[in-house]
């Protein structure tokens, strides 16, 4: 009997990188990217009836930013694979004429996702709108429909047209109104606007916003949710803000900075009043203190965790960029939960990364004099998950840490990874080619000052490439960790033009963008070094090839007989 069914065609499209591919070489195998042009901001991300979306700020015309900004969409069963499919929001109504920009999903009860996004309208005011699937029963919510009486929020007095964006998933209190915050500045003091709602069509703004710090420059894709203060799970956004066991993070990006700061703190609705445990200031935490920014999160019920993803833009030059056709990745996904002793937020990515694994590689116990290199081998080393962990004795011989101890990324900057100090640099040089002229090196360096120790991580890209016109800047941070209590550790991810890098287990992240020319693919190495003068302990070593995700497949839905 012949039988006609749906089935779905998947077909990769050209660009995907591999290990072997010279001619994009900077293509990465498992962090997201587009199959072409530019890419910013992760929008909406969310989870849906067993589908995980990705929405994110798209140019579909070229590998640069424009002025007619687009939602692209691609869909996932494990936040690894990701089917490509056609542009979610585009820029066509008097709304959102002229770019449809960063946004965040709400799923209402009776489980209806919306989104609230930003869009330029006809006389280039930022206004926040309202869309919705218009197929619920289709699994991938290929197509949005615009609400009719969009702009639902439109630009307060006061307010310059280009200066209010990027409405936050909404979050419902007690009183039984929807919340959203949205991003704004005044005379250069940053503000959350703080807007209710009884119906999600009518929003009202409250008198005061939810915070608002001066000095601070317009403040980008903020995002704010609870956080468990006893647990590590993830906490939906509606939990009720009278639940004593959570605290509630208010992320702000600073566009001045290209940096994505958060607060902790508490959150009293009745009082519309958010108190942050610190003042924002440039020292205050970042999730990243590399290269990372627009960063949205959102609660994934499957696996009870609160998820991460955030913007990687490109180091390299315009000129470049417009020759490989394509701009912007996205850092791996990362589990976020608040720290044991409530003062930061821990991050790591996200488990399902082990589905890629292969060729595992250990060692245990190894010492590492001063001045030596052990080779990682056995992985791929451009496509790899490398986990370190150092045990340091005679921590007494410390150097003390000097005056410009305030700035780590200044300590870094001057004492690169060929400085010999006492204890450091210690830690990995990634994508290394065979005679180390090009190498990524993330590192520790280890100080006294005022009776504790200090731990600065670095990460070093001075020598990443040996081609010009590349920001090589060098990033560093502190470490909250107490070296003589516990082993000083460091996760690597390493793709091809990305090193995204997580120490003491989550509590500090440097994400780096690379564009090695010899160690490309295969020739790629690993090594773990110790430049210090003072002898290391590499108390475990794992390491993983991590095979190649599917990126940008085509999903075509088609007949066949059988
Ligand atoms: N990117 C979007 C804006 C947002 C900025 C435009 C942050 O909505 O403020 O692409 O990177």
């Amino acid at each position: 009997m012949r039988k006609t069914v749906i089935f779905l065609l998947v077909v990769a499209l050209g660009l995907e990188s591999s290990s072997s591919d010279h001619h994009q070489p900077y293509r990465t195998a498992f962090h997201f990217q587009p199959p072409q042009n530019w890419m910013n901001d992760p929008n909406g991300p969310m989870y849906y009836n067993g589908v995980y979306h990705n929405f994110y700020q798209h140019n579909p015309k070229g590998p640069l930013f424009s002025n007619q900004m687009h939602w692209a969409h691609s869909v996932s069963y494990d936040l690894i694979n990701w089917i490509h499919l056609d542009l979610a929001i585009t820029p066509t109504e008097h709304f959102d004429i002229n770019s449809c920009w960063s946004g965040s999903a709400t799923i209402l009860p009776g489980n209806k996702p919306v989104m609230l996004y930003t869009g330029i309208d006809s006389q280039f005011r930022q206004v926040q709108n309202l869309a919705v699937p218009k197929d619920l029963s289709d699994p991938y919510l290929r197509e949005w429909v615009k609400y009719t009486g969009n702009p639902i929020i439109s630009l307060p007095d006061g307010i310059q047209p280009d200066d209010f964006r990027d409405p936050t998933t909404t979050w419902i209190a007690e009183d039984g109104k929807w919340r959203t915050i949205v991003g704004s500045q005044k005379d250069k003091t940053g503000i959350a606007f703080l807007y209710h709602s009884d119906d999600f069509i009518n929003w009202t703004r409250s008198d005061s916003p939810l915070h608002m710090v001066e000095d601070t420059g317009i403040w980008e894709c903020p995002d704010f949710f609870p956080v468990w203060i006893d647990s590590t799970n993830g906490v939906d956004t509606s939990v009720t803000a009278s639940n004593e066991h959570v605290m509630f993070v208010l992320k702000m990006g600073l566009l001045d900075h290209s940096k994505d700061y958060y607060l902790i703190g508490n959150y009293d609705y009745e009082k519309e009043l958010y108190v942050p445990q610190n003042d924002l200031t440039l020292s205050t935490l970042r999730y990243d203190y590399g290269k990372y920014y627009g960063s949205k999160s959102f609660f994934d019920p499957v696996k009870n965790r609160r998820i991460l993803m955030a913007w990687v833009n490109e180091s390299d030059s315009e000129a470049d960029t417009i020759a490989k056709g394509w701009a912007g990745i996205q850092s791996f996904p990362r589990s976020i939960w608040l720290d044991k002793d409530q003062k930061q937020l821990m991050q790591w990515p996200i488990e399902e990364i082990e589905m890629l694994f292969k060729n595992e590689v250990s060692s245990h116990n190894m010492k590492l004099e001063g001045g030596s290199l052990h080779e990682v081998q056995g992985i791929t080393a451009s496509q790899a998950d490398v986990r370190i962990a150092f045990n340091l004795t005679n921590l007494e011989e410390a150097e003390i840490l000097g005056e410009n101890w305030i700035d780590p990324q200044v300590v870094c900057s001057e004492k690169d990874a060929s400085y010999r100090g006492k204890f450091g640099a210690f830690g990995l040089l990634a994508l290394a080619s065979h005679d180390l002229t090009e190498q990524t090196a993330i590192f520790f360096r280890v100080f006294q000052n005022n009776g504790r120790f200090v731990v600065i991580m670095c990460s070093d890209q001075s020598r990443s490439s040996t081609k010009n016109g590349i920001d090589k800047m060098s990033f560093g941070a502190f470490v909250d960790i107490n070296p003589q209590q516990e082993e000083i550790s460091l996760r690597t991810l390493i793709d091809h033009s990305i090193v995204e890098s997580f120490g003491g287990g989550g509590k500090t992240c440097i994400t780096a963008r690379v564009y090695p020319t010899l160690a490309i693919g295969e020739e790629a190495r690993l090594f773990a070094f110790n430049n210090g003068t003072e002898s290391v302990v590499i108390s475990k070593l794992s390491a993983w090839s991590v095979k190649k995700a599917q990126m940008n497949v085509e999903e075509t839905i088609g007949c066949a007989d059988q």
